[in-house]
Formats: structure tokens, sequence, C-alpha cells
């Protein structure tokens, strides 16, 4: 028996924590049994790569790259694969295309060569859905505003996080089976609604 794996995605505050949250509990109520887990963290390598990686020190472009799929390797094997073979869902906030959508185009790397970059730590794992919550970055900026503290990522503003939503709908057009844009202006039910529709849609 092998379980369901969904990612949720989209740029700094698009509201995807919210709607994984929301996503695993209404999986919940339907009966399924649910593993939720976001990235970089997940486990304890991955609370301490996100530390550095969101940390105030500069690095390379594939210094980043190369720590976020450190990471997403131990999250897979140590959370994401056994409980997929316990016939689990598997919720995730943010997988493998937000290296794709923030280091390989955002950061110019090239998503394919992030996607090779990936392989051999996830061993072919990959959601079976994939929801990007696609929003205008100024209005996710707005959603972010007054939540104080602010990660070394998001400190370098609209411009980065706009290269991030171009991205994130070349990764879309690359992968079309699994990647699905929806539109995440509206409330939180609105949102909520159309990541049900696209999950009952193509699971
Ligand atoms: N990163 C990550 C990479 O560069 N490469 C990688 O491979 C990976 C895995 C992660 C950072 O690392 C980068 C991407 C990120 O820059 P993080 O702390 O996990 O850092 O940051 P985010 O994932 O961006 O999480 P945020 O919490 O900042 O944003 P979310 O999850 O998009 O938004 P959420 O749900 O927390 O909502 C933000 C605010 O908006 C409100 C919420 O209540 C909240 O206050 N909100 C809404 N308000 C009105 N209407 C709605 N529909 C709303 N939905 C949410």
């Amino acid at each position: 028996m092998t379980g369901t794996f969904i990612s949720l995605e989209g740029v700094d505050g698009s509201g995807k924590s919210t709607q994984a949250v929301m996503l695993a509990e209404a999986l919940r109520d339907r009966g399924h049994d649910v593993v939720h887990v976001r990235e970089p963290g997940g486990t304890p390598l991955g609370e301490a790569v996100r530390e550095v990686v969101l940390g105030p020190d500069p690095m390379s472009p594939w210094a980043e790259a190369f720590l976020f799929a450190a990471a997403r390797a131990q999250l897979v094997a140590d959370i994401i694969d056994p409980a997929l073979a316990e016939g689990r869902w598997v919720v995730a906030d943010r997988f493998i295309d937000s290296s794709l959508a923030y280091q390989g185009a955002a950061r110019g790397l090239g998503i394919h060569q992030v996607a090779a970059v990936n392989a051999p730590g996830i061993g072919g794992r990959l959601p079976d859905l994939t929801i990007v919550l696609d929003i205008a970055p100024g209005a996710a900026t707005d959603r972010r505003a007054g939540r104080g503290s602010v990660d070394r990522i998001e400190d370098e503003g609209d411009a980065l996080q706009e290269s991030v939503a171009r991205g994130y709908r070349e990764v879309a057009r690359e992968y079309p089976d699994r990647v699905h844009l929806i539109p995440a202006a509206g409330t939180l039910d609105e949102v909520h609604a159309r990541v049900m529709a696209t999950v009952i849609g193509n699971l």
C-alpha cells in the first residue's frame, strides 16, 4: 500500500502554511492518516539547516541549493518515505519545487540543474500533486506585514519574489501533470475550497 503525497508551494506569504494546515485537517476529517511536514525542517538535521540557510550570513546560490537539498534528503529518508510506505498521506509545506523556483529560476542556477542536484537525495520521490498558490508578490508582502521577523530570503524584497513567482509558472509549464497553479486571492475559505477542488479533481 502506498500513500499519497501532496505539496503546497508559493512565494513567501502566499498563504501556503495556512492552507497546508487546513488541507491536513480536511483530509483527517475524511478519515485519512495525515503527516504534515514543512521545509526546510521536519527533522533535527533539517531544523538545524533551517537556522543556517535562513540566518543572516550570506551564502552562494549553490551553497544555498545544496543546503536545501540536504535537508530534503533527510526529510524524505526519515519521514516522507516511511509514511508513504505505511499508506499514510503526506502534506508538505514546500518541497523540491521551492528549490526549482527560488534557486533554479530566481537565483539563475537553472531548473534542470537544481532538479539534478536534488535527484539522488530524494531517490525519485516526487509529490503526486503539487499546488502552487499564485499571488502577486506585493499582496503576499502585505499579508506578511506586521508579523515581525524577516528571514534572509524575505529580506531580499519583492524583486526576488517576482522572479520566484515567474519561476513557479515556469515549473508548472515544465511539469503540467503534477504542478497546478491556483489563484491565492480571496478569503482563507475561498482558497481552501480551490485547494480541495484541485485535490479531488486530480487524485
Ligand atoms: N526556500 C525554501 C528556498 O529558497 N528553497 C527551498 O528549497 C525551500 C524549501 C522558507 C524560505 O526558504 C525559501 C523560501 C522561503 O523564503 P519560511 O519561513 O518557511 O521560509 O517561509 P514561507 O514558506 O514563505 O512561509 P510564510 O509563513 O512566510 O508564508 P506562507 O506560508 O506562504 O503564508 P502563511 O500561511 O504563513 O500566511 C502569511 C500571513 O497571511 C495570512 C496568514 O494569516 C498570515 O498572517 N493569510 C491570509 N490573509 C488574508 N487572506 C488569505 N487568504 C490569507 N492566507 C494567509
